[in-house]
């Protein structure tokens, strides 16, 4: 009774000493604990990495408090939840990160320093957390920093794969793929939630019941697979409000297995079993074509069906109709990956609440939003018929249903036009048949949100012109942003201190159009000493990093040229090394009196390229070889110096951004839907050679053009520059360097053919060569700012300033006010 469950909860609140203490005597007593009963060594004697894993737990104790605070505190008020559903979430690092936004960096230090440990030192032991690609997947990440932060009921959902996004290595130039089996040493940063588990079916049949005289059909599912929980806290800067990223790993359902029990082959029932755990096994290391493979589409039901029971079952223990829905759930679809969502909730909803069809319909088009990542039609996910009515039949049946209404709806409104119907509908009639993820999606959602003002004006006059015109009030944009705690505070905190002394406040860090107050500091020289220290200190510990990772020695005095980001044929880093080359070539037959005037360059260069993507893997070989040439040429020297930084990643990006003078964003216009990396660069004080794509056409509004070197064509001009093929004007400099590449100058000549033949006049797609002339104004422009110290230091600082807009907080706040609806929810501290 009440009674004695009163008695039981004062008895065990009086074992309690309340929270745990955050001075460094407590912190010490604490870390110990964890060296000697969780690390089980002995406190006399550990390692830097045992003192991590002792570091991390008691900071782990502590977001836990936090965490259950805050659910309690949800629980109470029953906000109004957004469950934010991603496939991929690029976390890297949390050691840092946690420390800062718990607010007990400083105490953790002394701490630490006492025991004779460094901080710095032991959190470069902990590994990244790489369960996603690109852009999308560090974008979620920052989102949910944002949503901590900004105190909204928030809940992440995601997969828990095993083997994280591969290493690269690089072999010859070439590069290899390692597998990244990231739990190896185990995790602090998850809670294993061994009591929170869903089943999760596919394959089987649809049959039809009799339910109160009417036929219904029901799915007859013939495979269990069990998914457990884990729980990720996040924790969020300046409050207590510490929220939940929940990632699902597949384990082998306990159901008892009559079969192998009859037929008693013991053995391999259970070699069966291992066969589901690897469901959620390994990350599709592709980030734009997920097109037709059965795991992926398992990986992608598995996640929706787990997430979508806890979110049903969370909304059932408090609310009994399902009328409330959109008024307590929020479900946001970053891209396409999980909607499969809307026919699994209508699933529920009509098969098992046994709700009506169209009231089942009118609800959940209320409670989806859309959030997609890409730019061409192409691009856009598609699955084969056959694959998901053999996986999921009656999902299958459900979407040929919500198809068939929103057909009828449609030929309403617009008539017979067939040839729009074909276009609009969710099912793709063709050579292979399937289903059109993005259609469906668009269909269901309130809203559909672009990444940039650019992207979204592309999504409504091209890849989605069609449903624009029906329901022109779905489609919105909300620029992308990125968290300021990673992109500043834990990665570079000399600059951290910069800021926070000169706006005379640390309240940035929570807002950042505060940076704009920069502004009022641009002409004091002091300042800009500072600013200039800062950034050559960064610049120090970039070369240390270059020197141990390539061998090669680089000076201080150079600019450090960046350009970071997954290799894509679109991002051009092509015409970068093409750029290099050119540079190359003119000071090797340059007077040696005039190479004293030239600039100092150490030209950065990292990414990944999908393990199956030829064309990018010849890019990184590319750049190796010319880097190779450069490098050991002694006429060159300090002048020019090619640097490719391996397996580019989270924790080297914290490196890299800080210590870069200039960053480079080279996507052909209209293919990059907004890009985030340019935002980093711009916060830490980076200036930025770029083609006004993506959000850089808002990051010139909030900057100026004077501040930043832009080249290239516009948006509007790429069809027509195209369409010209053959007849494209090419400067003389680009077919030089083209041919010296051909010409086997840096070896390799076969190999790098097909990667030529991408660049041929009447092939070049992405317009490298009628865009070469510009892009080397632009690198000529930069040059000649960078001899002027005090201007380029200007551009510099009026950069950061003008970066606040581009906050993933801002991002966060406007999608929670316009798209979801959602109330902070501030636990008392
Ligand atoms: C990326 N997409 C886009 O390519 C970037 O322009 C954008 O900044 C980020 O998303 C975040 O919105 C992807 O990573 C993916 F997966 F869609 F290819």
């Amino acid at each position: 009774g009440f009674g004695e469950r009163k008695a039981k909860a004062e008895r065990m609140f009086s074992l309690m000493d309340g929270f745990l203490k955050n001075d460094p005597f407590s912190l010490q007593k604490d870390i110990l604990h964890h060296v000697e009963y969780t690390v089980a060594r002995s406190r006399f004697n550990f390692d830097d990495y045992e003192a991590y894993q002792a570091l991390s737990h008691s900071v782990r104790d502590r977001l836990i408090e936090r965490w259950h605070d805050t659910h309690t505190y949800f629980k109470r008020t029953k906000p109004k939840r957004l469950y934010f559903l991603s496939l991929e979430f690029l976390m890297g690092r949390s050691l840092s990160n946690s420390v800062i936004n718990l607010g007990i960096q400083d105490q953790y230090a002394e701490a630490l320093s006492q025991l004779g440990f460094e901080f710095d030192v032991l959190a470069e032991q902990e590994g990244d957390a790489a369960l996603g690609n690109g852009g999308l997947a560090r974008f979620s990440a920052c989102q949910m920093d944002s949503l901590a932060t900004l105190d909204y009921p928030a809940w992440g959902y995601g997969l828990r794969y095993e083997y994280g996004l591969f290493r690269q290595i690089i072999v010859d130039g070439f590069q290899h793929e390692q597998p990244d089996y990231w739990l190896n040493f185990g995790n602090p940063w998850e809670i294993e939630r061994i009591h929170v588990t869903y089943e999760v079916k596919f394959y089987g049949t649809v049959e039809d019941v009799d339910r109160n005289g009417e036929k219904h059909e029901v799915w007859i599912p013939g495979e269990t697979v069990e998914a457990v929980a884990y729980d990720n806290p996040i924790p969020g800067y300046g409050t207590r409000n510490t929220i939940n990223l929940r990632l699902w790993a597949a384990k082998p359902s306990n159901h008892f297995d009559l079969e192998a029990y009859n037929t008693g082959d013991y053995i391999n029932s259970i070699v069966n079993r291992q066969r589901t755990e690897s469901i959620s096994n390994v990350l599709y290391p592709d980030d734009r074509s997920h097109q037709g493979k059965e795991m992926r589409l398992k990986q992608q039901y598995f996640f929706v069906s787990a997430s979508l029971q806890d979110i049903i079952r969370r909304f059932k223990e408090a609310h009994n109709n399902f009328d409330e829905l959109p008024e307590k759930v929020a479900l946001h679809l970053n891209d396409t990956h999980p909607s499969l969502s809307i026919a699994e909730i209508m699933r529920i909803l009509v098969d098992e609440e046994q709700l009506d069809w169209n009231k089942a319909w009118n609800i959940v088009c209320k409670i989806f939003s859309f959030t997609t990542h890409t730019v061409v039609a192409e691009g856009l996910e598609k699955i084969p018929t056959d694959l998901l009515g053999s996986l999921l039949p009656r999902h299958l049946q459900i979407l040929y249903k919500i198809n068939s209404n929103f057909m009828e709806e449609l030929k309403k409104r617009i008539g017979l036009d067939y040839n729009r119907l074909s276009r609009m509908s969710i099912v793709e009639e063709g050579a292979v048949k399937s289903i059109r993820m993005a259609n469906l999606s668009i269909i269901c959602s309130h809203t559909v949100n672009g990444v940039s003002k650019l992207h979204s004006d592309t999504l409504k006059m091209r890849t989605f012109k069609d449903f624009y015109e029906l329901w022109p009030e779905k489609f919105q944009y909300t620029t992308n942003g990125v968290t300021q705690r990673r992109w500043i505070v834990v990665s570079n905190p000399s600059l951290c201190a910069l800021l926070s002394k000169w706006l005379g406040t640390e309240a940035w860090i929570r807002n950042a159009d505060l940076l704009t107050g920069l502004r009022d500091h641009v002409d004091n020289t002091g300042f800009r000493h500072e600013w200039k220290m800062v950034k050559r200190l960064n610049k120090m510990r970039l070369a240390e990093y270059i020197e141990t990772m390539s061998g090669v020695k680089v000076s201080l005095d150079a600019m450090f040229d960046v350009q970071v980001k997954r290799i894509h044929e679109y991002k051009r880093q092509l015409l970068n090394i093409f750029g290099i080359i050119h540079r190359y070539d003119c000071l090797k037959n340059m007077d040696k009196n005039d190479r004293t005037k030239v600039v100092p360059r150490v030209c950065i260069i990292g990414g990944k390229a999908a393990p199956g993507y030829e064309i990018a893997k010849k890019i990184i070989k590319l750049c190796h070889a010319v880097a190779e040439k450069i490098n050991n040429d002694a006429d060159i020297g300090d002048l020019l110096k090619l640097v490719f930084i391996p397996d580019y990643n989270v924790s080297v990006a914290e490196m890299v951004i800080p210590g870069a003078d200039l960053s480079q964003h080279l996507s052909t216009a209209g293919h990059e839907a907004s890009g985030t990396g340019s935002m980093k660069f711009l916060m830490n004080g980076c200036l930025l050679l770029a083609t006004a794509d993506g959000s850089t056409v808002e990051i010139i509004e909030e900057i100026g053009s004077d501040n930043l070197f832009l080249f290239g064509a516009k948006v509007q001009e790429v069809a027509e520059l195209r369409e010209k093929g053959g007849a494209l004007k090419v400067p003389l400099q680009f077919a030089r360097v083209l041919r010296m590449v051909r010409d086997g100058y840096f070896g390799d000549k076969d190999y790098f053919k097909s990667l030529c033949d991408t660049v041929e006049v009447g092939n070049d797609f992405y317009l490298l060569g009628s865009d070469f002339g510009s892009y080397l104004e632009a690198q000529a422009a930069a040059d000649k700012a960078f001899v002027e110290p005090e201007k380029w230091t200007k551009m510099s600082i009026l950069s950061a300033a003008g970066s606040g807009r581009f906050s993933s907080d801002r991002t966060i706040r406007e999608y929670a006010e316009r798209t979801w609806k959602i109330d902070p929810c501030q636990c008392p501290f």
